[in-house]
């Protein structure tokens, strides 16, 4: 079994894009998808799984692996109604076994998904792309939250991950999350995996869990899963061929310490699926999204790939976030999830992959 090359979409009126369009892409099979008007911890039916999956078929692509089944926050913080949660997820694993579905890509970061202070930033080439600036991601989360939260209402478009209902709440959610240490994180991310690696073993679907962006703790938050000991820890803590990781190289390079091609020889085994994103650093601890191209940023993509085409991956993989192009302009698009450069970063990685399965033919 081949690696299969996935693009992310978001279902049919939450996105610019259509599937049409993703088809004329060279190489795709997989569309990676979500329900994406599903609050966290509610169960996924079987009816509204098969309405978004035919679509999918329809149009010539599997659906193998979703993005992101989201992880309520009780089972983050450890709260006795985690049970019922857990029971829920579980359900959703076996609503979504008949539809073919091999994967489920989750975080668990608390409160927040990926994190950035500016969504629109210029590259210097005159496309932009998501940036990260240090020093305004420091100790006050609202006026980040505001700053993410007047985009989508302004262009009428939700991310995952910043439900507005939970937006809402922030300071409820800090204070319940207020006695909530790495430790206690820890344990409660190996409480629910324990619980759910026997319906995933039944069902034949890897949960795999995606690296935390920025890697590292924001706003007094713990963030786990942010390099090379952190990943060891958590494959060694549910040491199970179902309990996997959605390596992200760019999320883990934003610290430029993180080795990404040496965290991928290490662990090809036990990564479901993985996302091909470049980092371009500056000296003071910023950092832009860059162009899949090597040269772009200082990722090191074409180890990576290597590094995934060596060790006989035979999982998923898709650009992830890429610079938004041409008439990409805010509004007209999500911001990483534009279709051009995310097209670009397709040809490059096959192209990389072709002339590496030629090499190895030859020899
Ligand atoms: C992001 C995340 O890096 C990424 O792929 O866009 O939002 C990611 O989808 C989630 O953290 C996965 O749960
Ligand atoms: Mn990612």
């Amino acid at each position: 079994m081949p690696m299969q090359m996935g693009f992310r979409w978001y279902g049919e009126g939450n996105d610019n894009i259509s599937l049409a369009d993703i088809r004329q892409i060279p190489g795709v099979s997989t569309i990676v998808w979500a329900l994406h008007d599903k609050l966290p911890g509610q169960v996924w039916e079987k009816e509204e799984i098969e309405k978004t999956v035919s679509v999918i078929r329809a149009a010539g692509f599997n659906a193998d692996v979703v993005e992101s089944v989201n992880v309520h926050d009780d089972i983050k913080i450890g709260l006795p109604t985690r049970d019922q949660y857990i029971e829920n997820y579980k359900q959703t694993i076996r609503n979504l076994a008949p539809f073919g579905v091999k994967v489920i890509c989750y975080n668990f970061m608390p409160i927040f998904d990926w994190t950035r202070s500016d969504l629109f930033h210029p590259v210097g080439d005159g496309s932009t792309a998501l940036f990260y600036q240090k020093d305004m991601i420091q100790d006050d989360p609202k006026a980040m939250a505001e700053y993410v939260m007047g985009f989508t209402e302004k262009y009428h478009m939700s991310f995952p991950g910043w439900e507005p209902e939970r937006m809402a709440k922030l300071d409820e959610l800090f204070e319940a999350y207020k006695d909530v240490t790495k430790e206690k994180l820890w344990e409660n991310l190996r409480y629910f995996l324990e619980s759910l690696m026997p319906v995933c073993r039944e069902c034949d679907i890897r949960m795999a869990i995606h690296m935390d962006d920025p890697p590292w703790d924001i706003f007094g938050l713990p963030r786990l899963l942010v390099d090379e000991a952190s990943i060891d820890r958590f494959l060694h803590m549910v040491d199970d061929p179902y309990n996997c990781l959605t390596l992200c190289s760019g999320s883990l390079n934003a610290n430029p310490e993180n080795n990404v091609a040496e965290i991928v020889k290490k662990h090809v085994d036990r990564i479901a699926f993985a996302h091909i994103r470049n980092v371009r650093h500056f000296p003071n601890g910023d950092f832009s999204e860059a162009s899949h191209r090597d040269c772009d940023g200082e990722t090191g993509i074409l180890a990576i790939l290597r590094a995934y085409h060596d060790g006989g991956f035979t999982g998923y993989i898709r650009p992830d976030h890429g610079r938004h192009l041409w008439d990409e302009k805010p509004g007209r698009v999500r911001p990483g999830y534009g279709l051009y450069d995310r097209a670009l970063g397709i040809m490059y990685m096959l192209g990389a992959w072709d002339l590496m399965e030629k090499e190895k033919e030859e020899k």
